[in-house]
Formats: structure tokens, sequence, C-alpha cells
């Protein structure tokens, strides 16, 4: 049999991955909803394998913990549950979403995972994407914040590299900023380069070796749950 020319196969690709995608962003948005009346802040971390995610991740859980915030976590990778064991050295709890091949994490998995927690027993949830510049920017998971992560080890240019991740990022955090001088990063052209792609875009600069801003990173979250919690009191008015 002479196999379908290739204009014949396209639309119908195109449209079953319309169709994923519209129920992936109609279940994302109950979620959302639901984070919201629950007046727990979601957070999705995104960014290339190796940014520092889970290491940036476990000691803002550590700290969250310390100061009685009520803090979980769910981590997606390929394959392992290397980062959930990382990550539970915090105290928190913490889950991990083994996608056995899968580029990005989708609503339904972050459903399935948060069976038995009780989200209005919890003040942020934080969920660690599987390490990809590109697909998991096309999945909402309903979060609140959606965080674009880039290290000084990964040269400037990553924003206008991958624009998508940092158009749909509501904030941009630069890791590793202890390693700022070996790696000869150019501090101003990689913010220069954020702007551009995405201008007036929040920018925090972290090290999670030395702790340095990580306060003022915790800070923007903390207030970002305040405006959570006062949209929810004002729906209720
Ligand atoms: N010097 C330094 N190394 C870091 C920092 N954050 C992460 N790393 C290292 O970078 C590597 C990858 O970190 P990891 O958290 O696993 O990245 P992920 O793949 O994005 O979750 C590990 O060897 C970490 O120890 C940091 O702030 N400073
Ligand atoms: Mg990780």
């Amino acid at each position: 049999m002479t196999p379908p020319e290739p204009a014949m196969i396209e639309p119908r690709i195109l449209e079953v991955r319309t169709k994923i995608l519209k129920k992936n962003d109609e279940l994302a948005r109950d979620m959302r909803d639901q984070f919201q009346s629950a007046e727990v802040l979601v957070t999705n971390m995104v960014s290339s394998p190796g940014t520092g995610k889970t290491t940036l991740l476990r000691e803002m859980l550590t700290r969250f913990v310390a100061a009685g915030d009520r803090v979980a976590a769910i981590v997606g990778d390929l394959e392992t549950d290397n980062d959930a064991r990382r990550l539970a050295e915090s105290g928190a709890p913490v889950r991990q979403i083994m996608t056995h091949g899968c580029c990005h994490l989708e609503a339904d998995m972050i459903e399935e995972h948060l069976e038995g927690w009780e989200l209005s027993e919890l003040d942020f949830l934080f969920i660690e994407n599987v390490g990809n510049l590109v697909c998991p920017t096309s999945w909402d998971l309903g979060e609140s914040v959606r965080v674009a992560l880039l290290s000084v080890t990964e040269g400037e240019d990553k924003p206008l590299k991958y624009p998508g991740l940092f158009n749909t990022s509501d904030v941009a955090v630069i890791t590793k900023i202890d390693l700022a001088i070996p790696c000869e990063f150019d501090r101003n052209l990689a913010l220069e380069n954020i702007q551009s792609v995405r201008p007036g875009m929040q920018v925090f600069e972290t090290s999670a070796k030395t702790g340095e801003g990580m306060d003022l990173w915790i800070d923007y979250l903390r207030q970002k749950r305040n405006q959570l919690i006062g949209t929810v009191g004002s729906i209720g008015k």
C-alpha cells in the first residue's frame, strides 16, 4: 500500500493535538479555581535539565518549613525518584511523577498525584517540571506562577533561543550566581536578552549554594500568595 502523502496526515495529527491540549486546558482551569479557593499558591518551575531547579527548590522548601509554612512539592522526571528524595530532605511532603519518556507534565498527572493531600492544608505547592525548555510551555498545570529558570552556566542567549518559555512565564530566576565570575557570565547581556523577549519581566538572581538572593525570591512568592488570598477574599464579598 502506498503511504499517504504528508499533507494528508498532518491536519489529522494537528486536530488530535489541539483536542488533547484543549482537554488539558479545561482541567487546568478547574484545578486553578480549586487551588485559588483553597488559598494555595501553585508555582510551576521550568528550565533545561541541570539549571538547578531541585537544588533551589530544596533550599526554598527548607526555608518555608523552618518558617512554619505549609508546603508540598511534586517533581517530574523521565525516570528515577532521585529528585523527590533530595527534596524530601527539606521535611516537606514530596511526590515524584515518572513520565517514562514524556517531556513535560500534564494537568491530569498533577491531579492524580494530589490525591490524599488536603489542598486547604497547604499554603504553597511547588511543581518542578521535567527538564525541557520547549514542551512544558504548552501545558498549563493550573499554576498561578510559572517560573522560567536560567543558570549562569548556560549562556546569556537562552531567552533569545527559547522565547516561548519566557513569554509564557510570570517571572524569571537566574540560578547559580556564585558561579558567575568563573563562567564569565555577562549579567547585563542576560538581563537585556530577557527584557528584549519579555519587556518588564521581573528577574531574581539566586544561589542555592550560598543563599544569595533567596530572601528576595521567597518574599516575592509570599507576596504572590497574599495577592491570591486578596483575590479570593474580594470574590467572596
Ligand atoms: N555552584 C552551584 N551549583 C548549583 C547550584 N544549584 C544547583 N547546582 C548544581 O547544579 C547541578 C544540577 O542541579 P539540579 O538541582 O539537579 O538541577 P535540575 O536538573 O534543574 O533539577 C548539581 O550538581 C547541583 O549541585 C547553585 O546555586 N550553585
Ligand atoms: Mg531536578
